[in-house]
């Protein structure tokens, strides 16, 4: 049984994996780098190493470094969290190797999903439903013609080293498919040393929604219903939602189904998430599987009432899952906003910086996962989300109520923030009726940044407030008077009188 966890990673999820150890009595050893010698995950842990300077090349990815550090500390085992060495399969191995247990799936699994064009063909054989395409790498532009020719423009060319995005080209005519092999081939040599790439045909509007699965050794295998994860900007999901205001009870057991059967294929344990594409008419296609602990994991938890992180450490301790399908019932709606230390109003540019002043929302309902304190410096090293609101509401429309209530509520200072962006998602039509698809933020992108108030707007506002309160002492204004202010970029009369109270 483990006894020493080490958490290979950093911020909100390496507090978030130490706060299961802690309930479940088992203890943990934190690493760091240089940049983050004060951070949250060093103070929480029982223990903590430093194990390189800032960059995680030299640090968090360090595969020798934290293998010794387990060994030093006398950890029995490591939990990856997400990004960093999660999804590495020689990582998994070398830790095998070490007599170390690794928290999630066995190498092989790590692998045989890692390669995009194998995970296909897995899928395949397994009969889950996989974007018509082609079933090996593209050996000659000739064939990939040919290919075409069956399935039809537009298509996407993919790295099967790739995913999430990375080393993909839509190609809408014939005209450009050369080029875009060409293209996707070197981005994929340069960035994964692999140039196999596969074509699949483009689904034009569709859905990001995926499974939450969790298997033990003895080859029980659960979902727990699914995320809608379709809101994203380039790639990095924004809000996720679970129900999905898509699912019907029907389509989620169908689905369901296939991603147990697509976690089954490579007999996988752990917890894991399938990913599909699904269209309006409900035709759905396995995009991938990511092997690891996903960001929007609270939502599910919150929906199902289960801790997953828990789950993990039971199912590496070689224990049968603690529940069975039949058990797992959703109940009412969660939502999560991932925050980001970025600049809206200058194309999401990341904005490190100390955080001065942090207030976090609380009451029913209410879960923030962060790694904030007073004081604080984002590095500028590592990912610039800096905490996820998760909230829970009895229906969907509550939800949505609770998480503006919050969004309001949550104060960050210091470092800008996409809170009133995220704040605007909740306003806008096409989100709050359920209606969107992977291109809600570019569809919506005006709306949402003309109806932003942005915090430096409200500081604006606080100023003029201040002055009208110093002119109305003087007499030199009655305090009725009605006052229009412009700012930059937005105008609001009846907010401002409200900050006013006028
Ligand atoms: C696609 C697609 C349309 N058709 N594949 C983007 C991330 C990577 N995991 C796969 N992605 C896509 N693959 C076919 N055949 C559209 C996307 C896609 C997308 C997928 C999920 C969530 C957001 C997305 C945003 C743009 C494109």
């Amino acid at each position: 049984m483990i006894k020493k966890l080490l958490i290979a990673n950093r911020g909100e999820i390496a507090v978030r994996v130490m706060r299961s150890c802690k309930e479940l009595g088992i203890k943990t050893v934190a690493v760091f780098s240089d940049a983050d010698r004060k951070a949250k995950h060093v103070r929480y842990a029982d223990e903590a190493y430093h194990i390189g300077a800032s960059p995680s090349s030299e640090s968090y990815l360090r595969m020798d470094k934290i293998i010794a550090v387990a060994k030093k500390s006398g950890a029995d085992a490591i939990h990856p969290g997400y990004g960093f060495l999660s999804e590495n399969g020689d990582f998994a191995q070398l830790c095998e190797d070490e007599g170390i247990i690794f928290i999630g799936p066995s190498p092989y699994a790590i692998h045989t999903m890692g390669d995009k064009i194998t995970a296909r063909q897995t899928m395949m054989e397994a009969g889950v439903p996989v974007v018509p395409g082609t079933k090996e790498k593209i050996t000659s532009e000739k064939r990939a013609l040919e290919m075409i020719r069956e399935i039809g423009f537009p298509v996407m060319i993919k790295a099967s080293a790739g995913g999430g995005g990375k080393g993909m080209r839509m190609v809408k005519e014939e005209s450009e498919l050369i080029s875009a092999i060409r293209g996707a081939r070197s981005e994929a040599k340069s960035s994964f040393g692999d140039d196999a790439v596969y074509i699949e045909k483009y689904i034009s509007s569709p859905h990001h929604i995926e499974f939450q699965i969790l298997a033990d050794k003895f080859g029980n295998t659960i979902h727990l219903c699914e995320r809608e994860c379709s809101v994203q900007r380039r790639h990095q999901k924004v809000v996720e939602e679970t129900p999905s205001p898509l699912m019907t009870p029907e389509l989620r057991e169908k689905m369901g189904k296939d991603a147990v059967a697509a976690a089954k294929a490579v007999n996988y344990y752990g917890a894991g998430t399938i990913e599909f594409l699904v269209d309006d008419d409900h035709n759905y296609y396995f995009l991938e599987m990511n092997t690891r602990l996903q960001v929007e994991h609270p939502i599910t938890e919150r929906v199902v009432g289960v801790d997953i992180v828990r789950e993990q450490i039971n199912i590496a301790n070689g224990l049968p899952l603690t529940y069975q399908q039949t058990q797992i019932k959703q109940r009412g709606h969660s939502i999560e906003c991932r925050i980001y230390a970025e600049d809206p109003d200058n194309n999401f540019m990341p904005c490190p910086g100390i955080i001065r002043e942090i207030v976090e929302p609380l009451g029913l309902g209410v879960r923030t996962d962060g790694y904030m304190y007073e004081g604080f410096e984002i590095p500028i090293f590592y990912d610039p989300m800096i905490s996820k609101l998760i909230v829970w509401g009895e229906t969907r429309h509550e939800a949505i109520s609770r998480m503006k209530r919050t969004l309001d509520e949550y104060k960050i200072s210091g470092v800008k923030t996409s809170l009133s962006f995220l704040r605007s998602i909740m306003e806008t039509p096409d989100f709050v009726d359920g209606k969107y698809n992977t291109h809600f933020i570019e569809q919506n992108l005006d709306f949402l940044l003309s109806k932003r108030i942005c915090d430096t707007h409200c500081e604006d506002i606080a100023m003029i407030a201040g002055f009208v309160e110093y002119l109305s002492k003087l007499k030199k204004i009655q305090p009725t008077t009605q006052f229009e202010v412009y700012t930059n970029k937005w105008k609001d009369v009846g907010r401002i009188k409200a900050a006013m109270r006028i």
